[in-house]
């Protein structure tokens, strides 16, 4: 196989002349934004409400062209090929004058025929790119098919990322462009086209993996497939026989043991030309869900190699609106900092794209599994035949991409869409109801039962199963809990359900400082400011934020202050809901904790736990907390919990508590709990301690405290889980609301350390979310955000540096 990648400089002409943007040149992968960002004409879509500006350029088509040259020997293949692995999206693609054909959907890559068409010098190559927000609202108007109203009216028509169009956390940026590689494919005799791994495992009585590999070609040349081990052994293995693994090495999700990865590589000799090769790294591992009658309705836990664990992550949104920004690096970080944060799963939202490979790759090596959904949300489709083919071949596609990654834990065949068809919500009828039935569980199921038998396939998240049987049913299958946040309902009301899985809960919060200042000026600094509200993309949200504030803390007195309360209303709401739902856990009751979202596609506020530019917000530092694999918690019965307001009738017996410690490890958890009933001050009022042992994959409950005759709003518990001496997991609760709480000025003081790797935090009382972070930039630690008594603590300084470091704490909240 021959290559040449067309990648590089291209030049982009707007075909409104009007806006006067002829052959400015750029890079391909680019769009319109980053053709005119990278020429000077354009600011950052991103910074204020530039985004407005960007949105009506969309109004018009573009054209991207390049010259090129070919050698002699590529003309001279037998079999030539324009290939282009990603356009956005609505093109037409002309080469030496001539059309090649046109292109409609962003999630697929396109492949022309070109032998014949090209010369030695001089091939010119155009991509004709029409407005898809021209195109969407053309089509609504001829027959309307609803969706999720932040997004502009008709996206179901393009298969384009919805989210480009905006979301609830998402601008309206629906740029066009070439946004993956563009190249030239010729051979003679065979093309290497696919290859399929199937593994088999017996896994009774020692494991014994064998695999079979199947190898697509266009011709009929002899192949050659090399297995490679782990610890570089190299095996030869013979095209549909089943080999046997010698040792295999298991692959475990984060946490539950380490991700040996093979590689297979499969070699074909094409006449006259080098050999070309695929390699596909895969982890021997069996991976599914466990469902199954239970007395509660059915379980519904993530099963690898026969063993059911407790799923914890995020939900996963396209990292960046001009999808030029994304990165292979940028990815590995982000996957880095959810295996950080002990994410042992993570799921692929069904309203973005189809991530890169470098997005599995570094799932297979943090050892996350991943929930994918198809490319569907919100949304009701036309199901016409061109629209099927495309999706057929866009899923098929995706695939062939993918189905070979250790971390594929299932295929989902959208997002919630199988509740809201079902509802008849955005504007749908019998016809839309009949069309998502079509669509995810006839055709989706039927390719995926041709191109990847093997994985799970679950038709809608949330669903219990298919087939319209109460898709929100908090007993089977998985759940989107939103009384919390979108229901206005208090954090409370998470322990009223044992969800099986929740694959959706979230709670929003401002992104860090440093965020905000990237796109306001000082003076747009408060959060009811045009341009704050801008990047606020939920109705109402900014509300909800106060409302739930109100019931929590003091009320804030600068920006500041309000955006730090902020991020600790949601990293709280979410720590109530996983640590009940971990606590749960036992006889695989409740299983999975997958909160909404893990990251941001422009600097905005959301539900995020990191910000657009990768800050962790105190929601990621407390899952690093809430998901540690070995967790005490606590469920306190308290005043927030029991009763409506202060001012109600007085009551007895509102400050008791249960601790809980929570082992999602395959060892017994040995060691002891000790807590301590603590004045404002940290002085001990009474305390006790237990020596327990957790046997692994189980949670272990003691007996209930009773706090009942003790002062509610001056004193607090502290409890720890000790292993050898060593604090593996800890946190404190108080009786009250936090801003009915007598704290004591803690006084908090920091010393770096002369290398700047380290800050010692000195409290002289009891301090409650404890924060260091600088005003002249966003530094990184290994735990931020945490509660502490009067003392010390030493933290690792990650990223950034020691430089006019400060530290704040709930008591300053007022
Ligand atoms: C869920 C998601 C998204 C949305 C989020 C927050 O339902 O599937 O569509 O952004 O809620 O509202």
């Amino acid at each position: 196989m021959k290559h040449i990648l067309l990648n590089g400089i291209w030049t982009m002409h707007c075909e409104n002349p009007e806006r006067n943007l002829t052959d400015l040149e750029g890079t391909i992968p680019g769009s319109v934004y980053s053709f005119l960002m990278d020429a000077g004409l354009m600011e950052d879509p991103y910074y204020r409400d530039n985004e407005l500006q960007a949105l009506d350029l969309i109004k018009d088509d573009y054209t991207f062209s390049r010259t090129f040259d070919v050698t002699e020997e590529f003309l001279s293949c037998q079999n030539q090929i324009l290939r282009f692995d990603g356009i956005d999206t609505l093109a037409e693609i002309i080469l030496n004058n001539k059309k090649l054909g046109n292109a409609d959907n962003f999630h697929r890559y396109w492949e022309f025929d070109v032998s014949g068409l090209l010369k030695e010098t001089n091939n010119l190559l155009s991509v004709k790119i029409k407005s898809p927000t021209k195109f969407i609202a053309q089509k609504d108007k001829e027959d309307h098919f609803g969706g999720a109203k932040e997004c502009m009216k008709g996206f179901p028509y393009l298969r384009k990322p919805h989210c480009m169009f905006g979301w609830d956390w998402g601008p309206r940026l629906p740029d066009e462009g070439i946004w993956k590689d563009v190249k030239l494919l010729g051979w003679n005799s065979s093309r290497l086209e696919d290859i399929y791994i199937e593994q088999k495992h017996k896994l009774k009585g020692g494991n014994e993996v064998s695999l079979t590999v199947f190898v697509k070609q266009s011709g009929h040349v002899p192949v050659s497939i090399a297995l490679k081990t782990p610890n570089d052994q190299t095996f030869f293995l013979r095209e549909g026989e089943s080999f046997s693994v010698p040792e295999p090495e298991l692959w475990w999700p984060n946490g539950l043991g380490s991700q040996p990865l093979y590689e297979v590589t499969v070699t074909l000799n094409d006449t006259g030309t080098e050999p070309e090769s695929i390699t596909r790294r895969i982890g021997l591992r069996t991976l599914t869900m466990r469902i199954e009658k239970d007395q509660w309705g059915e379980t519904f836990a993530t099963e690898v190699n026969g063993q059911t664990f407790f799923a914890m992550g995020a939900d996963y949104v396209p990292e960046d609106n001009i999808f030029s920004r994304r990165s292979a690096k940028r990815t590995h970080k982000l996957i880095q900092d959810c295996a950080d944060a002990n994410f042992n799963a993570i799921r692929v939202w069904g309203g973005g794209y189809y991530p890169d490979d470098w997005f599995y790759d570094a799932c297979d090596e943090f050892g996350l599994v991943v929930w994918q959904d198809m490319m569907f949300a919100c949304a009701n489709y036309k199901l016409e035949d061109h629209f099927v083919e495309n999706i057929q071949e866009e899923m098929r596609q995706n695939i062939r991409r993918l189905r070979h990654h250790a971390s594929l834990g299932l295929w989902c065949g959208n997002n919630e869409m199988e509740q809201f068809a079902l509802e008849l919500e955005f504007d749908g009828n019998d016809i839309t109801r009949a069309n998502y039935i079509i669509q995810n569980e006839y055709i989706t199921p039927q390719i995926l039962k041709e191109e990847d038998p093997d994985t799970l396939y679950w038709p809608s998240s949330p669903s219990s199963g298919g087939k319209y049987v109460d898709p929100r049913d908090p007993n089977r299958g998985d759940v989107h809990y939103w009384d919390v946040w979108h229901g206005g309902v208090p954090f409370t009301e998470y322990r009223k359900f044992y969800f099986r899985y929740l694959s959706e809960f979230g709670f929003q919060s401002f992104p860090c400082m440093e965020t905000i200042k990237s796109f306001t000026l000082p003076e747009e600094r408060n959060v009811f400011s045009r341009i704050m509200e801008m990047h606020q993309r939920n109705a109402g949200a900014n509300g909800k934020i106060l409302q739930y504030l109100s019931q929590t803390y003091l009320y804030p007195t600068s920006f500041e202050k309000l955006i730090y309360a902020s991020q600790l209303l949601q990293a709280d709401a979410i720590r109530y809901g996983v640590e009940h739902f971990r606590r749960n856990r036992n006889d695989d009751r409740c299983m999975g904790a997958i909160y909404w979202q893990l990251n941001d596609i422009w600097p905005v506020a959301s539900w995020a736990s990191i910000d657009y530019y990768g800050r962790w917000k105190a929601l990621h530092y407390a899952a690093k907390r809430f998901f540690a694999p070995v967790m005490i918690s606590c469920e306190e019965v308290n005043e927030v919990s029991v009763r409506e307001a202060v001012s109600a009738e007085p009551s007895a017996n509102i400050s008791t508590a249960k601790l809980c410690v929570t082992n999602e490890t395959w060892n017994t958890a040995s060691g002891t709990v000790e807590w301590e009933l603590r004045d404002p001050y940290s002085n001990i009022i009474c305390n006790g301690s237990e020596d327990i042992a957790v046997d692994g994959f189980s949670s272990l409950w003691l007996e209930t405290l009773d706090f009942s005759d003790t002062a509610f709003l001056e004193n607090h518990l502290t409890y720890r889980f000790v292993q050898n001496g060593k604090t593996i997991s800890e946190g404190s609760v108080l009786f009250c609301a936090p801003k009915h709480y007598a704290f004591a000025d803690p006084s908090l003081e920091l010393q770096v350390s002369e290398d700047n790797k380290n800050v010692t935090v000195i409290s002289s009382a009891y301090a409650k979310s404890v924060e260091i972070y600088s005003d002249d930039g966003y530094v990184h630690f290994d735990d931020n955000f945490f509660d502490m008594e009067k003392g010390s603590r030493t933290l690792q300084i990650l990223e950034g540096n020691g430089l006019n470091l400060k530290a704040r704490s709930v008591f300053d909240i007022k």
